[in-house]
């Protein structure tokens, strides 16, 4: 193999003036930001299935990247060629962590054996290159979603045949992601869901999955895992109803199953606008209801509606969820795994940098709009002042426990509370945002 990243020298912090692209102009690892290392607080990931796996195929035609670890003498010496220069990848841009789905890191088998042992000699060498370089897993996943034998769902397979074999790769990858040392394991419910309600039974498949789900939780337990189990929400795409729509359906899902403090959320921005969100409101939502895990860092565009995992460049988009993350005390296991990846037309190993420096700065900067934030919080100042009232005789009485709802109503003034509207100060806020930035 022709060395992958020939002529690139590691990244290095250049500061805000720099015009090298092959620069960090604001990810300044070391750097402390309220209390501790950026690196600490964003704990970057790069995953392997855009940046080392894909060819660059689309729905529409073949891969037209001929990266130079694509190539060798057998499917095995492909798969360690891939896993060697994702190692190179990861020392050059200085990123501590990775993320890999069981079949990105090994040749591909025909059967569960085949792949079980396959993996298992991934698992050797990646743990001998993890010692080597001192990059860490941040999480891995098993792919339940390319093998056609899949595409009626994973979990919720109308075949029990299909969902053992499922349950067994989840089995595997689990075992391998706790020999790596993962903070993580993250289920992707890619085809958990359906495309008609004509040919599928809604509840039996939501109660296999709770009972498969509570399975995965007891394994766990049992083989002494100690990081978090992720379920990564996403509306559609591939199916027209994925069972795990986000942030608050998962919730719901997991109350019901009795998961809601085993199960944690890995929120990916792309997956919060694809349901009509906003990347902030899933942090909110994940922070207030107690499941926030993980961050998958990427953007859609504004004009297909598609998961088209650009990176995210957009620091105001970031900020505001920076904010939200930061405020809830950061990353515990979580950290930005960056599930992006460069177009179609970016076929040199350069673009693969050029995607991956953008989007750290970005994190970077947003990282740092968050300190000047935090810094006298007008946003949380006027947040307190908002909701002052609730610390009142009247609040503390509405939020009693014995109190009903006939006597709030007795306490309900017989008088129009005109004049006591006050301003939601939006733009002031928004601008505060924009300050920080600027
Ligand atoms: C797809 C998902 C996927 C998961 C891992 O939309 O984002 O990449 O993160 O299976
Ligand atoms: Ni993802
Ligand atoms: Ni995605």
């Amino acid at each position: 193999m022709t060395e992958p990243f020939e002529g690139i020298e590691p990244v290095r912090y250049e500061g805000p003036q720099s015009t090298n692209p092959m620069a960090f102009r604001h990810y300044d690892k070391d750097r402390v930001v309220l209390g501790k290392r950026m690196e600490e607080h964003l704990r970057p990931a790069v995953c392997f299935w855009h940046t080392f796996c894909w060819d660059g195929f689309d729905i529409f035609g073949g891969g037209p990247f001929s990266r130079a670890w694509h190539a060798g003498s057998s499917p095995a010496e492909i798969a360690r060629a891939r896993r060697a220069a994702a190692f190179e990848f990861f020392s050059k841009l200085g990123t501590p962590l990775h993320c890999f789905h069981d079949i990105d890191v090994c040749e591909p088998s025909d059967t569960p054996d085949a792949r079980a042992q396959n993996l298992a000699v991934a698992v050797d060498d990646l743990e001998h290159r993890q010692a080597e370089t001192g990059v860490r897993l941040l999480w891995g996943t098993a792919n339940l979603f390319s093998h056609p034998r899949y595409a009626a769902g994973e979990l919720t397979n109308p075949d029990p045949e299909v969902t053992a074999c499922a349950l067994r790769q989840v089995r595997d990858c689990l075992d391998a992601t706790h020999r790596l040392g993962g903070a993580n394991y993250v289920l992707w419910g890619g085809r958990e869901g359906y495309d008609t309600l004509l040919n599928t039974d809604l509840k039996t498949e939501l109660d296999h999955f709770g009972r498969f789900l509570n399975m995965i939780v007891e394994h766990k337990h049992r083989i002494g895992f100690k990081g978090k189990i992720l379920i990564e929400p996403k509306p559609h795409e591939p199916m027209y109803d994925q069972y795990d729509f986000d942030t608050a359906t998962v919730f719901g899902f997991l109350k019901n199953h009795g998961l809601e403090s085993e199960v944690h959320v890995n929120i990916e921005p792309n997956h919060a606008t694809l349901a009509g969100h906003s990347f902030a409101h899933e942090l909110a939502t994940a922070n207030a209801l107690g499941i926030m895990g993980s961050i998958d860092i990427n953007s859609g565009n504004y004009q297909n509606g598609w998961d088209t995992d650009q990176f995210n460049l957009d620091t105001r988009d970031i900020t505001l969820a920076m904010y939200e993350l930061i405020r809830a005390g950061g990353f515990d296991t979580g950290g930005f795994n960056f599930d992006a990846k460069v177009r179609r037309q970016s076929i040199d190993a350069a673009d693969l940098f050029h995607g991956h420096i953008g989007g750290l700065d970005a994190l970077a900067k947003a990282l740092l709009a968050t300190e000047t934030l935090l810094g006298q919080d007008e946003i949380s100042a006027n947040s307190a002042r908002r909701y002052a009232g609730w610390d009142s005789a009247l609040g503390k009485i509405l939020l009693a426990p014995g109190t009903s709802l006939g006597d709030a109503a007795d306490l309900a003034a017989n008088q129009g509370l005109d004049g006591r509207q006050v301003s939601g100060s939006q733009e002031y806020l928004e601008n505060i945002i924009k300050r920080a930035l600027d």
